[in-house]
């Protein structure tokens, strides 16, 4: 979220930062006074467990951090749209292919919004699902491993920002173009947009692991669609989407695309597409687009898909309905029931809250407000459950607990305002410090909402932590929801910018967790399934190096007779069955990461050697005492060289 519109709000916010910077000020000294229950609400002790993971976007970093809550301690960062050297991630010849698209290797992108997988409205703990939002693609991790598993880039979008938000069974990911653009991309004049850039939304197969793909797509008006959540229980079978520049401006977008008085926001009822889908509605149309799995022997299978089934809403009557919603909507947010629908409108007064009950009765009675490229827009008032009012500026995300209340991020005005279900009263507010965008309380989107905490996620620290330069980390703050009045417990920093996240009790994931990959079950072509087997083979310029690493040594470790112009391929299989004894490989000079090794699996290093002489190899993770003695050489000879192919062993097997 970047995209606070008109110069006023600019101003506001200006305004709103000395304002807080002087209260800061005068509260120097004593920010921390009473905290200390606070202290003990987070404190974990050494040796002890959070009690919930939380998984929070990396933003920009294009990866997913997890932490523990409530101590905020950072667990391990999961690479999946960027290029991760720490452990190889898109370095190694496994997992490179994970980040092919059809415009070939990207390197990184831009991951908003985590979303964990549901049975029944209930978060389950199978997998977490993330959105790329700039070359738009949607991955899966696989949370006994923590690792992602596949991505799906999904055809006919720019910019997946409304996306990945998930059915109550997982059944679809809902994904959404923020941009308009030309469908199918053509060359054309940008100032031609209105009336024939479209948007989409699509529905992914989520359930199916190995198997993501687009199962249809709606192609939808020349809008913006910023974000969605599907409906639960009573709302179960939609989706929610919200858009803004229905204006379709094109240029200035500050300005003129917030002229409207309302926006929309897109009731999608994908169990009606379904139904069309499968009595033939639709078309193929023509796209490529590539899917990445981490297959057998872990290593990634791509597939260039060439088709898309498209539907129009006039292929499918009664499957979309706009419900007007004021000014440039952000976040929609469906509460646990399924019956009511809140929208965050950045620039609007209120938070609107739709009700699905009416919504379904104004669709039946046909009260249309008017109809625009074959969508009925359903009339404000006779969808609107409520508003509430005054709730501070520039709504964006709202979150709900156990108890019926929902918990809305205010940017403008840097605060959390807890409202109640059916009453619209705010019953409290709290500061966020500073410029909260999304807020997460674990389940807060699901059917079942665990509560207990809330988590605001901060665009901006300034004075919070200790200066580092001209960039300071983003942060989060971990409120107390349990009783009447928010408290705030705890600030932690993050890693780049945190967006959404999602949170669930630490025993659903703890019992599942991988800890070895069983050596007898490694497919890889080229695994080394015992020291035995360790060898070097030559074909052409092509040398294989079978390498197998076990506390504390390499085999082979030294070898001879590698000459320039040869390409060298370390396989590397960690004979390990130990939890927690990874080995590490790293080759001097080798343009490319490190190899980061669990136990029982292969990873593949690729050397170009460009310089002759000895050059030594070693293992980076310090793994046992003689963890400094596991290292090798290479001898490098110049090209037509007649050293002879060689290397030394210390197989015993
Ligand atoms: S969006 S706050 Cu992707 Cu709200 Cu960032
Ligand atoms: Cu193996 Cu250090």
């Amino acid at each position: 979220m970047k995209t606070i519109g008109a110069k006023r709000w600019t101003l506001a916010l200006l305004a709103l930062f000395l304002g807080t910077a002087a209260l800061y000020s005068c509260q120097a000294g004593g920010p921390s006074a009473g905290m200390g229950d606070a202290a003990s609400a987070v404190y974990v002790a050494p040796g002890e467990y959070d009690e919930f993971y939380a998984f929070m976007s990396g933003g920009f970093s294009g990866n997913v951090t997890v932490y523990g809550l409530p101590s905020g301690r950072l667990l391990r960062t999961v690479p999946v749209f960027s290029q991760f050297p720490e452990n190889g991630w898109g370095y190694s010849e496994e997992t490179k292919g994970m980040l092919e698209t059809s415009w070939g290797f990207i390197p990184w992108d831009d991951a908003h919004h985590p979303q964990l997988s549901q049975t029944e409205g209930v978060t389950d703990g199978r997998w977490l699902f993330i959105n790329a939002n700039n070359t738009p693609r949607v991955a899966r991790i696989d949370l006994t491993t923590f690792e992602t598993d596949e991505i799906l880039e999904v055809p006919n979008s720019a910019g997946n920002h409304a996306s990945p938000f998930i059915t109550e069974n997982t059944e679809y990911v809902v994904a959404s173009t923020r941009f308009s653009v030309p469908i199918p991309q053509r060359d054309m004049p940008i100032s031609e947009y209105k009336g024939n850039f479209q948007g989409t939304i699509s529905f992914i197969r989520g359930d199916d692991p190995g198997n993501m793909d687009v199962a249809f797509q709606i192609v939808v008006p020349g809008y913006n669609y910023d974000l969605s959540n599907a409906g639960r229980k009573a709302s179960a079978g939609w989706a929610f989407l919200t858009t803004y520049n229905t204006e379709e401006a094109h240029t200035l977008l500050e300005v003129n695309a917030s002229r409207h008085d309302k926006d929309f926001i897109a009731a999608v009822h994908w169990k009606r597409a379904e139904t069309c889908v499968a009595e033939g509605a639709g078309r193929d149309m023509p796209a490529e687009y590539i899917h990445n799995h981490m297959g057998p022997g872990r290593l990634t299978r791509s597939e260039t898909k060439r088709s898309v089934k498209v539907l129009e809403p006039s292929d499918c009557p009664d499957m979309v309905f706009f419900l007007p919603t004021p000014k440039s909507p952000h976040g929609v947010d469906v509460d646990p029931s399924g019956e009511y629908i809140a929208a965050g409108g950045k620039l609007a007064a209120v938070i609107p809250v739709h009700s699905f009950t009416k919504m379904l009765q104004a669709i039946e009675a046909r009260d249309y407000e008017t109809v625009v490229d074959g969508i009925p827009v359903l009339r404000y008032e006779a969808v609107l459950a409520g508003e509430v009012k005054e709730p501070g500026l520039g709504p964006l995300h709202t979150e709900f607990d156990d108890q019926g209340f929902g918990y809305t991020s205010m940017f403008i005005s840097s605060e959390i305002v807890k409202w109640k279900l059916g009453t619209w009263e705010v019953v409290d507010r709290a500061p966020a410090y500073y410029s909260i965008g999304h807020l997460m309380i674990p389940g807060g989107d699901s059917g079942q909402p665990w509560g207990k905490y809330a988590v605001a996620l901060n665009k901006i620290t300034k004075d919070r932590y200790l200066p580092t330069g001209p960039e300071l980390a983003h942060a989060a703050q971990l409120y107390d929801i349990t009783g009447d009045r928010l408290r705030l417990l705890l600030d932690f920093p993050t890693q780049g910018e945190p967006h959404y996240a999602q949170a669930l009790p630490a025993h659903i994931l703890m019992d599942r967790q991988a800890r070895i990959f069983p050596l007898e079950e490694n497919a890889h072509p080229h695994a080394t399934p015992g020291e035995g087997a360790a060898r070097v083979e030559r074909s052409g310029n092509v040398v294989r190096v079978y390498m197998t690493t076990i506390r504390t040594h390499f085999s082979p470790d030294n070898i001879e007779g590698i000459r320039l112009g040869d390409t060298v391929y370390f396989h590397v299989t960690n004979l390990e069955q130990d939890w927690d004894v990874p080995h590490g490989f790293a080759m001097m000079g080798a343009r490319n990461a490190e190899l980061l090794v669990m136990p029982g699996e292969t990873r593949t290093l690729k050397w170009v050697p460009t310089r002759v002489g000895v050059y030594p190899f070693y293992c980076t993770d310090f793994c046992s005492a003689l963890h400094q003695e596991m290292q090798g050489y290479v001898r490098v000879s110049p090209a037509g060289s007649d050293v002879a192919l060689s290397y030394s062993t210390g197989a015993t097997d």
